[in-house]
């Protein structure tokens, strides 16, 4: 007689966890913020969004197929090509109107990941250095639905996100916005560089460089008191609008203001989920 040896029981892993969350995040936003009327759909960039568009493209294809989607950047419009929907470039989307209105929001919603999340819904972005295309459809956008798994929410903006605020440049500005961010309190502001297996900066889709500007944790707006610009501390607003102010800065991965009164945090808000 042969006695079978037990088969093993699969255990999740951290790595499973996180896949999760950002699976239920995607189907989550889907489900709730994409009637199935809307015409103009924004699709940010990350690894979150994949499962957005996964959603997106399991609906039925008779609302689908009449629907266009504007990409933040060439990896999202890979993702939308590849799940077989239709891509609308930034540039063109202003084109499908014929009136233009100053301040139009033409895309009905956008969704979009985060690095970080504060609780007054400011974020960083610009991990993948695509924050300027990002900001550009968010603008663009009647309404923006950010999709975050539990580790990014923080108390404060740069809590975790060790590498500081994503600030895209013309390269010829870069050394001297560098050295303007210093006396700003940051702390070794430096240029992105060292994608796998190319030497040098990074370049951006729009052939620019990214500068992360690390600074201690960004006050929220209730905190203003306690702002103290020439030690580096700095509210969430007043930090985006100083650094956007500087010669050469394209835009800043500092997402803030974009949410209106019926801003909310869906799921948990922050808990791990349990498998
Ligand atoms: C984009 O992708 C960025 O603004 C942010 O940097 C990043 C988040 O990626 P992930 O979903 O992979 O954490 O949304």
């Amino acid at each position: 007689m042969s006695i079978e040896p037990p088969l093993p029981v699969p255990v999740a892993t951290a790595g499973d966890l996180v896949e999760s969350a950002k699976r239920a995040a995607g189907r989550k936003a889907v489900e709730d913020y994409l009637d199935p009327s809307y015409t103009y759909i924004g699709i940010g960039s990350g690894s979150t969004i994949k499962y957005v568009v996964e959603a997106i493209a399991s609906m039925p294809r008779a609302a689908t197929s009449r629907m266009k989607f504007v990409p933040t950047g060439s990896q999202s419009k890979g993702l939308i090509r590849e799940a077989g929907l239709r891509v609308l470039a930034i540039d063109d989307l202003v084109l499908e109107f014929s009136e233009y209105v100053p301040g139009q929001q033409y895309i009905d919603v956008c969704f979009d990941g985060a690095d970080e999340v504060d609780p007054d819904l400011n974020c960083i972005k610009g991990g993948g250095a695509c924050h300027y295309q990002e900001k550009l459809v968010a603008k663009f956008s009647r309404r923006f639905v950010c999709v975050a798994d539990y580790r990014k929410r923080v108390p404060r903006l740069l809590t975790t996100w060790a590498a500081g605020v994503p600030i895209e440049v013309q390269p010829l500005a870069t050394e001297a916005v560098r050295r303007e961010l210093l006396l700003l309190g940051s702390i070794k502001p430096h240029i992105r560089s060292g994608l796998p297996g190319k030497a040098g900066e990074i370049v951006t889709d729009n052939g620019n460089h990214v500068v992360d500007a690390p600074f201690p944790p960004l006050l929220l707006g209730a905190e203003a008191d306690r702002a103290d610009p020439a030690k580096g501390l700095w509210t969430v607003d007043a930090l985006a609008a100083r650094i956007k102010s500087i010669s050469g800065v394209l835009e800043v991965g500092i997402f803030c203001g974009l949410s209106g009164p019926e801003a909310k945090l869906l799921g948990k808000g922050g808990e791990k989920p349990v498998k």
